[in-house]
């Protein structure tokens, strides 16, 4: 697994432990999915609630996939082995790239304003600086819009294990991460 792959998912770890206590629990993606949701005002109901239950389908593939010690928990140890085997993983996450896409694309017309982007991304938890990086590396047009397909694209490639100098790796350098989940 390529180093900047593992800095990714220990970002990805630290802020999807929303309640801080170390460990991925039901708790964790219900807490992230109303946080996620109320980022986005503009958004539709029915988006909303599609984001909410691709976390939850997110949450259930982890503790069927990863749980190795059978504890109900998921551990960091054991969440850093979903970049082992992606194809695992490859149906949830893009279900949630597209959910949380959709969500970002509230009036429909399958471009990503700036400031949506932000609100959401904020929301999850990653850092200003690395989000306007990561939506400057995805190319915006000049009216400061990014396709829908490439920020889906982009949360794919942010887990691919193999992948490195992607434009995911923004929000790791941009965060001041790369020391671990307790950084
Ligand atoms: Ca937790
Ligand atoms: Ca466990």
């Amino acid at each position: 697994m390529r180093a900047e792959a593992t800095q990714r998912v220990a970002l990805v770890f630290s802020l999807l432990d929303a309640n801080g206590n170390g460990v991925l629990e039901a708790e964790d993606f219900t807490l992230m999915g109303d946080r996620v949701a109320a980022a986005a005002p503009r958004a539709g109901q029915p988006a909303k609630d599609a984001m909410r239950a691709a976390f939850d389908r997110y949450w259930t593939t982890l503790l069927t996939e990863l749980d190795a010690n059978g504890d109900g928990v998921i551990s960091f140890e054991e969440y850093t082995a979903c970049v082992l085997s992606p194809e695992r993983f490859d149906a949830t996450i893009t279900a949630f790239a597209g959910a949380l896409a959709a969500l970002g694309d509230p009036d429909d017309d399958g471009l990503i304003e700036r400031p949506d982007f932000m609100a959401l991304m904020t929301a999850i938890g990653f850092e200003r600086a690395g989000i306007d990086a990561l939506f400057d590396a995805f190319g915006p047009t000049a009216d400061d819009l990014v396709p829908v397909p490439t920020w889906v694209e982009g949360i794919r490639d942010y887990y691919a294990p193999d992948k490195a100098g992607i434009p995911g790796d923004h929000l790791v350098t941009g965060a001041g991460a790369g020391t671990g989940p307790a950084a």
